[in-house]
């Protein structure tokens, strides 16, 4: 299998993040991807390639200008204020409060974030920017024949949607390589996030479109991060009802409850008939992730590479969580192998 990996995700490592009360140390940290690298290397996975540089046009399909404007400036505005440190937003548009968008930076970062765990640093945008193109590259390799690819992504991207940032993510790169799919001519793509968190961001962008189907299995929304989607009865609106599908699980979780949920989330792929998966390729469900609740173990993850591979269609796995940081390289390389032993 095909990796594709950007260096550029060095460029992107935040200070803190807003946690339990206190301003900690970023678990979304650069050695992450570092150590999957090192991994799919070792484990003799396949070539490993730089992206190619598609332009912003393909990002633009799914985030708003005025939001990518915003982000790919903001760094610039808050260094010509002097301060030191990341830029982190702490007001935000909720409840009885009006959804403009102020003149002021802060303001602003308010308005096109819904938490204080995505700092944005000097080199976050190029980060970010990189690591869509790494999902796009992995996207074209494999619209031009390949059975999958690897898109190691770094900033993950699930959790932001159209004009909006946060849970460590900036821009959906599995969002952002499923249109590309679409644009190129495919008619139907589903999603399946595997990550510990559900990809709010994701199901947003889709959430009216019958053309993507968005399945999810994650931390129960009720006592987990993001909190405010992800809940079992969002099915979808206007085009898109019956086209999202989410399973919520209690804390404790192991393989045989997250299993249980995968065997009904490749259910309704199958009566999908997609043309293509992308894979949202969290591996925080590992259980001594460090922020997460489930007790997923290193061998599951082949088990989970081989059921997703019984799909039998053509699959982009995009790298999304997983701060274990040690293991991480372990459990997301299994899923691929286990994929791949399947073939
Ligand atoms: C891409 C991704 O996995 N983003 C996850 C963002 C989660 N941010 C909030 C984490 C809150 C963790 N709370 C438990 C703290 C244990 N001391
Ligand atoms: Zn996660």
């Amino acid at each position: 299998m095909l990796t594709i990996y950007s260096d550029d995700h060095h460029l992107h490592h935040g200070r803190c993040e807003l946690i339990d009360g206190q301003l900690m140390p970023c678990f979304e940290m650069p050695s992450r991807a570092d150590h999957v690298l090192d991994r799919v290397k070792h484990q003799n996975l396949g070539p490993v390639e730089a992206p190619k540089d598609f332009g912003l046009e393909p990002i633009e399909r799914i985030h708003s200008r005025a939001y990518l404007d915003f982000f790919k400036g903001a760094w610039a505005r808050w260094a010509a204020q002097g301060i030191d440190g990341d830029l982190l937003p702490y007001t935000w548009p909720a409840r009885t409060l009006r959804s403009v968008i102020p003149t002021s930076l802060h303001g602003q970062l308010g308005y096109y974030s819904f938490d204080g765990g995505a700092p944005i640093t000097a080199g976050t945008w190029q980060a970010a920017y990189s690591a869509a193109q790494v999902a796009l590259t992995a996207q074209a390799h494999i619209q031009n024949g390949a059975h999958s690819a690897f898109a190691l992504c770094r900033p993950p991207g699930h959790h932001a949607a159209g004009d909006l940032m946060g849970g460590y993510c900036y821009l959906n790169n599995a969002a952002i390589a499923a249109q590309a799919f679409l644009d190129q001519g495919h008619r139907k793509v589903a999603i399946l996030d595997v990550d510990y968190h559900h990809g709010n961001g994701t199901q947003s962008i889709f959430y009216e479109r019958s053309d993507v189907l968005f399945t999810s299995i994650h931390g129960h929304p009720e006592a987990e991060f993001p909190f405010f989607l992800g809940y079992a009865d969002e099915c979808g609106e206007g085009a898109g009802e019956g086209f999202n599908f989410n399973y919520p699980l209690a804390a404790g979780s192991g393989w045989d409850a997250w299993s249980a949920a995968l065997e009904q989330a490749c259910n309704e792929i199958q009566r999908y008939d997609a043309d293509i998966i992308v894979v949202s390729l969290g591996v925080d469900t590992f259980k001594d992730d460090p922020i997460s609740q489930f007790k997923l173990d290193s061998p599951d993850y082949l088990a989970m590479g081989k059921r997703i591979a019984a799909l039998g269609k053509p699959t982009l796995f995009v790298m999304e969580g997983g701060y274990a940081v040690e293991e991480i390289g372990i459990n997301a390389v299994n899923v691929l192998e286990g994929f791949q032993s399947a073939q």
